[in-house]
């Protein structure tokens, strides 16, 4: 089964220029520790809200790829965004990294998960694929936007990484002022 950090790696390489919005605990954690930029959004709080904010980001910034990088918990707890990002259409990928428990805090398991993919397609969706290897998550078509990706992955062999340094204020101010810049090299109108 996929290691979750090759999952988030392979995701990163598909779209180098995609601004990225990952749920709090070790997702955040894991990202943070493969690569820090200023285009990474990290939530340090709340579950369930990534999703959503992606939508926010996606609809304020059109011509811009937002990745996001929920967990099954994550998922579980938020379903109601689906239809706002199926309605909306905006160019955003919604990688579900489920590895069948909260392991941030303890491995309590992810009860009552539904099907993703289907929930997706049944929300307004443009595509949604189950995807169990790195080179799927590198061949997959993801042309039809929003695309959902459901990707089981082990549980986590390695410790924890550092947490994130920057206080929210500080990750906010430098998102935003990487959104400003990027929309200076290429304005999108
Ligand atoms: C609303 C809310 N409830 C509980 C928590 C505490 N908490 C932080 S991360 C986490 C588990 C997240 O699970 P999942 O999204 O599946 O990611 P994983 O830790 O398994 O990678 C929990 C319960 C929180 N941050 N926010």
């Amino acid at each position: 089964m996929l290691d979750i950090r090759d999952a988030i790696r392979a995701l990163l390489d598909r779209d180098r220029s995609a601004l990225v919005v990952s749920t709090c605990g070790y997702i955040t954690r894991d990202l943070y520790n493969l690569e820090d930029r200023p285009q990474h959004l990290y939530l340090v709080g709340t579950m369930g809200i990534a999703a959503p904010l992606g939508l926010g980001i996606a609809v304020a910034e059109p011509g811009r790829r937002v990745l996001v990088l929920d967990g099954d918990g994550s998922f579980a707890m938020n379903p109601g965004c689906l239809p706002m990002i199926g309605e909306q259409r905006p160019d955003l990928v919604h990688a579900v990294l489920d590895n069948g428990a909260h392991e941030s805090t303890g491995g309590q398991r992810t009860a009552a998960l539904g099907d993703p993919v289907a929930m997706a397609l049944a929300c307004g969706y443009a595509a949604a694929h189950r995807i169990e290897t790195a080179d799927r998550i590198a061949a997959v078509e993801l042309t039809r936007a929003p695309t959902l990706l459901h990707i089981p992955c082990a549980p986590r062999s390695h410790r924890a990484g550092r947490r994130v340094e920057p206080s929210p204020q500080q990750l906010v101010a430098r998102f935003q002022t990487e959104l400003a810049r990027k929309n200076e090299e290429t304005p999108t109108g």
